[in-house]
């Protein structure tokens, strides 16, 4: 019989998802049909330089999720999963400190293939994030005991599924009986769930923050958007509002410019209100919605060093400190404008300047410099995205101390190490900086 490797099952899942979601999210498969619309228009226009930053097929296919779970339990289980599908936790990510009118009770890593080979089969990731039922900016002692009993007493993933997801990482593969059997799990795993939801409860929770009551709320979790990718996200935003799907008001990230792109652009409709049964404590059930997938689309550019973030991050602060108050297109001109200011208009100076990762190719005896494509996640636009389907800001007491979490924190949590994404970015570059040296015959400068 013939065995399923960790990448296969990886592809297979996204693919499983990506149907499933289309089929419970119909504004979801309109954002795939104006995506593979956009990128086919970008390559007509610029053939080969379209694929700079992964082939046409690795962009078509390419997609990232979220999800959002409860306690340090269900991480520990999720990157078994993930490890199956080799995916590996990157980065740690904390939402809690976002700009306030944005902060979320919530701490984060990605999940996602770390080596290049493995990326360009298929880079699936999934933004996972948890929650922070200690932290008294946002719970109290009573509140927090209430949650983690309620959240220890669930299971969303069943037993059968971790013995699977185990069996595939110790042996590397799954047999394909085992591999239909993983992906059908682990896909309901991800599923809406039509349960009926405890209204009190539910809204007690969401009077402090509605990302609390939609994982703390509910018994299950879900895949809340899951993003395609796109070689031009102006031109997408516009083609998505001339098809009457409102997008929220800008794009994070980055400005749109003549320069290189870096890093990461995202943009995202409102989440949509679906139909959910409630449970009252009279006990009967009233049907009535509730807004928690909603559709994100991204342009992703060339990852920066620890130097160009550092860049990154303070024209992030100068943009958001003097376009305070202002709208989307003056924002924009400001961002346009901090950008022009501080970043370099070619590959050639980035790299020259030591701001972004490349590889190094060797083509007619010369080292040719590649861009390194950024594969992670922006805080401050995570947080943002957060924002799509809340209703409203809920209740933070920025008079009480948080819950200290880090890195180290959450490799503890996930019982696996913590990658760090410029150490990946970094040997990726150096590697191959090796290769072309040994190649051409000299000693790497
Ligand atoms: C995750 C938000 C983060 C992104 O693209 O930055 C994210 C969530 O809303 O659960 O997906
Ligand atoms: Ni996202």
């Amino acid at each position: 019989m013939s065995e399923v490797l960790p990448w296969q099952l990886r592809a297979a899942f996204a693919r499983s998802l990506s149907d499933m979601y289309g089929k419970e999210v119909p504004a979801y498969t309109s954002l795939l049909e104006v995506s593979h619309a956009v990128n086919a228009d970008v390559v007509a226009r610029l053939g080969a330089d379209a694929e700079r930053l992964g082939s046409i097929d690795r962009v078509t296919a390419e997609r990232h999720g979220a999800i959002r779970l409860g306690t340090p339990r269900e991480m520990a289980q999720v990157a078994r999963i993930f490890g199956a599908m080799g995916m590996h936790p990157v980065g740690f990510y904390d939402l809690r400190e976002a700009a306030t009118s944005a902060a979320v009770p919530v701490i984060s890593t990605a999940f996602r293939p770390i080596a290049a080979d493995e990326l360009a089969r298929n880079p699936f990731r999934v933004f996972t994030s948890m929650l922070t039922p200690s932290d008294r900016r946002f719970f109290s002692a009573d509140l927090q005991r209430r949650l983690e009993s309620f959240l220890d007493a669930r299971e969303i993933f069943p037993p059968e599924l971790m013995e699977l997801a185990d069996r595939a990482e110790t042996h590397g593969s799954l047999s394909s009986t085992d591999a239909e059997r993983f992906l059908e799990l682990s896909t309901a795993s991800f599923e809406l769930s039509r349960e009926p939801v405890d209204r009190a409860w539910y809204d007690e929770l969401e009077a402090v923050s509605a990302v609390a009551a939609d994982i703390g709320g509910v018994a299950s979790t879900h895949i809340n958007h899951l993003t395609p990718r796109v070689l031009d996200i102006d031109d997408l935003y516009a083609r998505m509002e001339a098809r009457g799907i409102t997008m929220i008001d800008d794009i994070q990230g980055p400005p749109r410019w003549e320069g290189p792109d870096v890093l990461l652009r995202q943009t995202s409709f409102r989440a949509l209100a679906e139909p959910r049964a409630f449970r009252l404590p009279d006990g009967t059930i009233e049907t009535s919605s509730l807004r928690v997938r909603f559709g994100e689309v991204e342009a992703r550019g060339i990852a920066l060093t620890r130097e160009g973030r550092a860049i990154y991050d303070r024209a992030v602060a100068e943009v958001d400190e003097r376009s305070a108050g202002l709208g989307a297109e003056e924002r924009q001109e400001i961002n346009r404008e901090v950008w022009r200011r501080e970043f370099p208009t070619t590959e050639a100076e980035l790299a020259a300047r030591g701001l972004a990762y490349f590889t190094y190719g060797v083509v007619d005896g010369a080292a040719v410099p590649e861009p390194i494509v950024y594969e992670d996640f922006l805080p401050r636009s995570a947080a943002g995205i957060f924002q799509s389907n809340l209703t409203d800001e809920g209740s933070k007491d920025v008079s009480q101390e948080g819950v200290a979490r880090d890195a180290d924190w959450m490799a503890g949590a996930l019982e696996r190490d913590l990658n760090d994404p410029f150490d990946l970015y970094a040997r990726q570059s150096e590697q191959s900086r090796r290769d072309a040296a040994a190649a051409l015959g000299v000693r790497p400068d």
